[in-house]
């Protein structure tokens, strides 16, 4: 049997669990819009939080896959680190459930909080869908005012893994890569199995359009897919692009960048793959809008 529901979560925070007729569960917290869990219908959880993560409607929730909009890191130091939206309270949409699919949508608005540290109009819609087979995130950004801005969007989604040590990511070979942790200039991977030894945060930077699948590996054996796209320009422009290139962010701190609510040894236990709208600011045109989605599918 398939329901929706507003509960009471961590911290008393609300949040919503979907519950597929398969079996397969997801739930969200309406803090940030905050996925914190998506468990497949054998009801293994795919999605990492930590276990000192903080629900009390002030900071960041750490883990599962907070969005980041309009600012990936910190650009801007007037704004927050990451940006605005996974700070504030998101207001929950429609539910739905078609039998195959059952999604929820949540949406986040400008307010006087917001204009307060970015002066512009904008609309997220985020929509979460729950398939027997995956979990679907899709992000949409609408300028909504009347002057054009730039933003990075991405979702930075924590991946559940038996042991970092043992973690191969696929899909990330030719990309140009920005080493953050070393530093210097864009390098190309060349290896189709990337494996994460010590602390790592690189933004893969996408070459061609369309949806990119990445893979996560545990010993050797897939765990995971992750099917990253973006699409630009929605109904901003006389023509719809097909899709546009799709970043993707590989992060894990080991202990010498884990911050305080991911105490050792918490960062063995995930790896962060994130596909975003971050190597560079992305221009919207008023009333216009772009969407970035991720499919998660357990393997
Ligand atoms: O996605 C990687 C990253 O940008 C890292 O540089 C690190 O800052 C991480 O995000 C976590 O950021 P947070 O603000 O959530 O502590």
């Amino acid at each position: 049997m398939s329901s929706s529901k507003v509960v009471e979560g961590e911290g008393g925070q609300q949040k919503v669990v979907l519950q597929h007729a398969s079996g397969a569960t997801a739930e969200v917290y309406l803090w940030g819009a905050t996925l914190t869990s998506y468990k497949a219908p054998s009801g293994k959880e795919s999605i990492f939080v930590s276990p000192a993560a903080i629900f009390d409607g002030k900071k960041a929730i750490r883990g599962g896959v907070p969005l980041v909009f309009p600012q990936f890191g910190q650009p801007d130091k007037a704004m927050p680190q990451h940006g605005i939206a996974r700070i504030n309270m998101w207001e929950l949409g429609a539910c739905t459930d078609t039998g195959d699919a059952m999604t929820a949508t949540f949406t986040l608005q400008d307010n006087e909080d917001t204009r307060a540290k970015w002066p512009h109009a904008f609309q997220l819609e985020y929509v979460v869908e729950l398939t027997e087979q995956a979990l679907t995130m899709r992000l949409r950004i609408t300028n909504s005012g009347d002057e054009p801005f730039a933003f990075h969007a991405l979702l930075h989604t924590y991946f559940a893994v038996p042991d970092i040590a043992d973690v191969l990511v696929e899909g990330l070979k030719g990309r140009s890569f920005e080493d953050k942790v070393a530093g210097g200039e864009p390098q190309e991977e060349a290896r189709e199995q990337v494996d994460v030894p010590s602390y790592t945060d690189r933004i893969y930077l996408a070459s061609e359009p369309g949806a990119k699948e990445v893979s996560i590996l545990s010993k050797g054996t897939a765990l995971y897919k992750s099917v990253n796209s973006a699409t630009p320009n929605l109904g901003g422009r006389a023509h719809e692009d097909a899709s546009s290139p799709c970043d993707v962010v590989l992060w894990n701190p080991f202990p010498e960048a884990s911050p305080g609510d991911l105490p050792p040894p918490a960062f063995r236990g995930f790896v962060c793959v994130e596909p975003g709208l971050v190597g560079k600011f992305q221009d919207l045109a008023p009333k216009a809008a772009m969407e970035l989605c991720q499919t998660i599918v357990p393997l």
